[in-house]
């Protein structure tokens, strides 16, 4: 069997190269700055680049490593790197009138490669989509349009589990459509819903002709490792309540329910009906993404949030639009195993 080859993350200066500790090679990066791009880097590593920084807020490059150093490639609009037991893999769109086919094609190639390379099992997807809530060529929002190419793409993906991976759709300061996604060979990824909101790929089509390819959160569990050793990654998380948004313009009572949100997702309670003995609080999240939909409500947001995370975490606050024209504000995080170190 495959050993557990150790996946962990960290938050790095985006100036200067990123330097994992003694013995973990750097598996892929994503650089949160003002720059839009996908290669592979002088240090031989995939990096997703996206437009997401501004004044007064973070820029930061996302660093994941492991204890095996990975083979990596190009291939088309996508690269990637993998150890043996976990795939990295960003794909990038250039900006389109229409994004639906493309978004489709893309995203295919991306589930087909971790067939090919033998990871067939996502735990964990981001998706950045530029001008999120503005309209395409033919009037349809940007969001939708890129929400129905993917669906069509997870139409034909499944790894048995019949579930989608965690996940966070959010806007940028750029344009065009970019994701990372996280795929293991032996581990197993474990979907799951909170009870305070309606599966997303359940929505109404009031929200779009298509529901959104997404779990709230996946438990991994690792290969070779106890059970319940794997992190939680908690989705990006927003002021929706069953599947409507709640508390409309007021930024504290969203970043409220989002808090209660999450807390009630990683809960003993919420675990419980998963079948997992386990429950954990908002002291737990580590490396969170704050994204904040209007610059002057940083402040407020910050205040909350560093309230109800844990001193250790490491909290970063982007100025980017949601999905919905209506939310103020998404959050994401995730709950390590028991190592998180770089
Ligand atoms: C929501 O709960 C808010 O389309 O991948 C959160 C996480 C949201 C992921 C996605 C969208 C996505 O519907 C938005």
């Amino acid at each position: 069997m495959t050993h557990h080859t150790g996946l962990l993350a960290y938050f790095a200066p985006l100036d200067g190269i990123p330097q994992p500790a003694l013995g973990r090679h750097i598996l892929g990066t994503v650089a949160f700055g003002e720059t839009t791009g996908l290669s592979l880097t002088a240090q031989g590593h995939p990096e997703l680049a996206i437009p997401m920084s501004s004044p007064g807020f973070a820029s930061f490059r996302e660093v994941w490593t492991t204890r095996v150093k990975p083979e990596v490639g190009l291939r088309g609009e996508l690269a990637y790197a993998h150890d043996g037991e976990y795939l990295f893999v960003s794909g990038a769109i250039e900006p389109l009138g229409v994004y639906r086919p493309k978004v489709r094609e893309v995203y295919e190639s991306a589930f087909a490669l971790v067939e090919e390379l033998g990871y067939p099992h996502i735990f964990r997807m981001w998706n950045f989509v530029g001008d999120i809530i503005g309209s395409n060529a033919e009037g349809q929002e940007i969001y939708q349009d890129f929400v129905a190419g993917r669906a069509e793409a997870f139409a034909s993906y499944g790894d048995g589990t019949g579930y989608m991976p965690a996940a966070t759709g959010i806007g940028t300061r750029g344009e065009g459509i970019s994701f990372t996604l996280l795929a293991c060979r032996e581990g197993r990824p474990q979907h799951l819903e909170n009870q305070r909101q309606t599966p997303a790929y359940h929505y109404p089509e009031q929200y779009g002709p298509k529901p959104p390819s997404f779990a709230r959160a996946t438990r991994l569990h690792p290969a070779g490792a106890r059970y319940g050793d794997g992190p939680l990654f908690v989705s990006g998380t927003a002021s929706i309540l069953g599947h409507e948004t709640v508390h409309r313009g007021d930024v504290v009572k969203q970043t409220e329910v989002v808090l209660d949100n999450i807390a009630e997702l990683i809960g003993g309670r919420n675990l419980a009906a998963a079948g997992l003995d386990e429950g954990h609080e908002l002291k737990d999240v580590r490396l969170v993404k704050v994204y904040v939909r209007h610059d002057e409500d940083l402040p407020v947001v910050r205040a909350q949030c560093r309230d109800s995370f844990g001193p250790d975490a490491e909290i970063v606050y982007l100025n980017v639009a949601v999905c919905r024209n209506d939310l103020l504000v998404e959050i994401e995080g995730l709950v390590p195993g028991p190592e998180l170190s770089r």
